[in-house]
Protein backbone atom coordinates (compact mmCIF):
# COMPACT_ATOMS: atom_id res chain seq x y z
CA UNK A 1 0.00 0.00 0.00
CA UNK A 2 1.08 3.50 -0.97
CA UNK A 3 1.50 5.93 2.19
CA UNK A 4 3.02 9.23 2.33
CA UNK A 5 7.00 8.35 2.45
CA UNK A 6 6.80 5.47 -0.18
CA UNK A 7 8.35 6.13 -3.85
CA UNK A 8 5.38 5.60 -6.29
CA UNK A 9 6.21 2.76 -8.15
CA UNK A 10 4.85 2.51 -11.68
CA UNK A 11 5.76 -0.19 -14.70
CA UNK A 12 7.76 1.40 -17.28
CA UNK A 13 5.14 1.85 -19.81
CA UNK A 14 2.92 4.01 -17.11
CA UNK A 15 5.99 5.97 -16.46
CA UNK A 16 7.15 6.75 -19.90
CA UNK A 17 3.12 7.98 -19.82
CA UNK A 18 3.88 10.08 -16.85
CA UNK A 19 7.46 11.33 -17.97
CA UNK A 20 5.58 12.47 -21.65
CA UNK A 21 3.52 14.41 -19.30
CA UNK A 22 5.90 15.91 -17.59
CA UNK A 23 7.54 17.43 -20.09
CA UNK A 24 5.02 20.01 -20.43
CA UNK A 25 5.91 21.37 -16.93
CA UNK A 26 9.04 23.31 -14.77
CA UNK A 27 9.49 23.70 -11.63
CA UNK A 28 11.60 27.19 -10.85
CA UNK A 29 13.20 26.57 -7.75
CA UNK A 30 16.50 26.91 -5.67
CA UNK A 31 18.36 24.95 -3.10
CA UNK A 32 18.21 26.82 0.37
CA UNK A 33 14.79 27.66 0.04
CA UNK A 34 12.94 25.44 2.47
CA UNK A 35 9.00 26.03 0.75
CA UNK A 36 10.93 24.64 -2.49
CA UNK A 37 12.24 21.40 -0.82
CA UNK A 38 9.15 20.57 0.08
CA UNK A 39 7.96 20.57 -3.30
CA UNK A 40 11.08 18.90 -4.35
CA UNK A 41 10.52 16.23 -1.91
CA UNK A 42 7.19 15.44 -3.62
CA UNK A 43 8.32 15.43 -6.86
CA UNK A 44 11.15 12.31 -5.82
CA UNK A 45 8.74 10.61 -3.85
CA UNK A 46 5.57 10.89 -7.09
CA UNK A 47 8.97 9.70 -9.36
CA UNK A 48 8.30 12.54 -11.74
CA UNK A 49 10.95 13.62 -13.81
CA UNK A 50 10.47 17.64 -14.23
CA UNK A 51 12.84 20.04 -15.28
CA UNK A 52 14.43 22.05 -12.95
CA UNK A 53 15.36 25.98 -13.41
CA UNK A 54 17.51 27.24 -10.45
CA UNK A 55 17.09 30.91 -10.01
CA UNK A 56 19.88 31.38 -7.86
CA UNK A 57 22.48 29.64 -10.77
CA UNK A 58 20.77 30.70 -13.89
CA UNK A 59 19.97 34.49 -14.45
CA UNK A 60 18.20 33.50 -17.67
CA UNK A 61 15.64 31.19 -15.33
CA UNK A 62 14.79 33.92 -12.97
CA UNK A 63 14.21 36.08 -15.81
CA UNK A 64 12.18 33.74 -17.38
CA UNK A 65 9.97 33.86 -14.34
CA UNK A 66 9.58 37.20 -13.67
CA UNK A 67 8.57 37.77 -17.39
CA UNK A 68 6.39 34.86 -17.50
CA UNK A 69 4.95 34.34 -13.94
CA UNK A 70 5.03 38.14 -12.83
CA UNK A 71 7.51 37.64 -9.60
CA UNK A 72 10.43 35.95 -8.83
CA UNK A 73 9.09 34.04 -5.41
CA UNK A 74 10.36 29.88 -6.00
CA UNK A 75 8.89 27.84 -6.18
CA UNK A 76 6.76 28.25 -9.01
CA UNK A 77 5.46 25.68 -11.26
CA UNK A 78 4.99 25.98 -15.36
CA UNK A 79 2.02 24.51 -16.41
CA UNK A 80 2.43 23.95 -20.47
CA UNK A 81 -1.03 23.56 -21.37
CA UNK A 82 -2.08 21.47 -24.64
CA UNK A 83 -3.50 24.47 -26.55
CA UNK A 84 -0.13 25.99 -25.73
CA UNK A 85 -0.98 28.63 -22.86
CA UNK A 86 1.06 28.72 -19.94
CA UNK A 87 0.23 28.93 -16.48
CA UNK A 88 2.64 29.83 -13.56
CA UNK A 89 1.68 28.20 -10.50
CA UNK A 90 3.39 29.71 -7.27
CA UNK A 91 2.78 28.96 -3.50
CA UNK A 92 4.71 25.21 -2.41
CA UNK A 93 1.09 23.71 -0.70
CA UNK A 94 -0.81 24.79 -3.92
CA UNK A 95 1.71 22.81 -6.37
CA UNK A 96 2.05 19.89 -3.91
CA UNK A 97 -1.64 19.15 -4.24
CA UNK A 98 -1.94 19.99 -8.00
CA UNK A 99 1.20 17.47 -8.59
CA UNK A 100 -1.07 14.95 -5.98
CA UNK A 101 -4.01 15.20 -7.86
CA UNK A 102 -2.50 14.78 -11.42
CA UNK A 103 -0.11 11.84 -10.49
CA UNK A 104 -0.67 10.30 -7.17
N1 LIG B 1 4.19 30.97 0.58
C1 LIG B 1 5.24 30.67 -0.37
C2 LIG B 1 6.56 31.19 0.17
C3 LIG B 1 7.70 31.09 -0.83
C4 LIG B 1 8.89 31.95 -0.44
O1 LIG B 1 8.85 32.71 0.53
N2 LIG B 1 9.98 31.82 -1.23
C5 LIG B 1 11.15 32.62 -1.01
C6 LIG B 1 12.40 31.73 -0.95
S1 LIG B 1 12.38 30.62 0.40
C7 LIG B 1 11.38 33.56 -2.17
O2 LIG B 1 11.23 33.17 -3.31
N3 LIG B 1 11.74 34.81 -1.91
C8 LIG B 1 12.16 35.74 -2.92
C9 LIG B 1 11.04 36.44 -3.61
O3 LIG B 1 9.89 36.44 -3.14
O4 LIG B 1 11.30 37.00 -4.71
C10 LIG B 1 5.26 29.17 -0.64
O5 LIG B 1 4.81 28.39 0.21
O6 LIG B 1 5.68 28.76 -1.73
Amino acid sequence: MQDDTDQMARTPEEQAQVDQQCRSLALYEFESCPFCRRVLHEIERLSLNIELRNTREDPSAREELLEGGGRTMVPCLRITQETGETHWMYESADIVAWLRQQFG
